[in-house]
């Protein structure tokens, strides 16, 4: 988000060619988002273009707003459905915008209130023009002190074609990588992933990621730590029950070759593949 030419704000674009941005482009006027919102990319309607989704305003009630992309620009926001019931640590553990019934349109995934206001995984599924009301995906925790720390991710763990919750947790008293594997019968299903990681030099340098570095189908973990060169990547590639260091080396140190963390970096935004 920035200045517009004319003035005022803007979305502004950086179209990729696949290795460098593109000049910048105006792609349309952003909403008044309300204060504690957080901006999410994701692809709403499943046309391949990569939507933006965040809480703001509608008829003096705060809603979810959705612009779409045009390929060209962002159309006029859109209200995109009500009904979010946030938790106390929603706002820690963050939002996700990810396709967890696997028919190709982002869906809503948070931390949040279901019956009774009990805390829940609160998923609202995308209509493709909008957001459903909340389900409850279950109540599993499993939670740590990282967990608040760095949040959630999402991404394809098991290659099944719906997309999973990940989150440094605990199992059997001892730290772990949680997965919640997205399940058909809309719910998720707890599952340890591993527990090897180097995370905590990574605090101070933006948590972990999620990202198909090997371009198998299943998303791996990504992160930053403290290397003798420098910075460098911790990955770690999933074989669709857990997680396995990559090579014999545990750091991979080529930031020429960093995985691009965009949540579909195969779709396009634009005209221009993004990469
Ligand atoms: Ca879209
Ligand atoms: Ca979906
Ligand atoms: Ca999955
Ligand atoms: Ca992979």
């Amino acid at each position: 988000m920035g200045r517009c030419a004319g003035g005022g704000r803007c979305w502004l674009v950086h179209l990729s060619d696949g290795t460098t941005p593109g000049p910048v482009q105006e792609w349309g006027v952003p909403p008044d988002y309300a204060t504690n919102g957080q901006l999410l990319a994701g692809d709403v309607n499943g046309d391949g273009l990569d939507d933006i989704v965040a809480r703001g305003t509608c008829d003096d009630q705060e809603c979810w707003l959705v612009q779409f992309s045009t390929g060209a620009g962002f159309a006029p926001p859109t209200p995109a459905g009500d009904g979010a019931y946030f938790s106390d640590s929603t706002g820690a553990l963050g939002i996700g915008l990810a396709d967890v019934t696997g028919d190709g349109m982002d869906d809503l995934v948070y931390r949040g209130l279901c019956g009774q206001r009990r805390p829940c995984w609160r998923v609202q599924q995308s209509t493709g023009a909008g957001f459903a009301s909340g389900m409850s995906w279950g109540n599993t925790t499993g939670f740590a002190a990282s967990t608040l720390a760095f949040g959630f991710r999402t991404g394809d763990l098991n290659g099944d074609g719906r997309e999973d919750v990940l989150y440094r947790g605990e199992c059997n008293e001892e730290e772990c990588w949680r997965a919640l594997i997205a399940s058909p019968d809309n719910a998720f299903m707890a599952r340890y992933w591993g527990s090897d990681a180097l995370l905590a030099a990574a605090a101070s340098s933006g948590g972990f990621h999620t990202a198909d570095v090997d371009a198998n189908g299943l998303s791996d973990l990504v992160y930053r730590v403290d290397c003798e060169t420098g910075m460098c990547w911790d990955v770690m590639l999933s074989t669709g029950t857990g997680f396995m260091r990559a090579g014999s080396d545990p750091i991979i140190d080529h930031v020429e070759t960093r995985p691009a963390f965009l949540k579909h970096p195969e779709r396009r935004l634009g005209t221009t593949a993004l990469s």
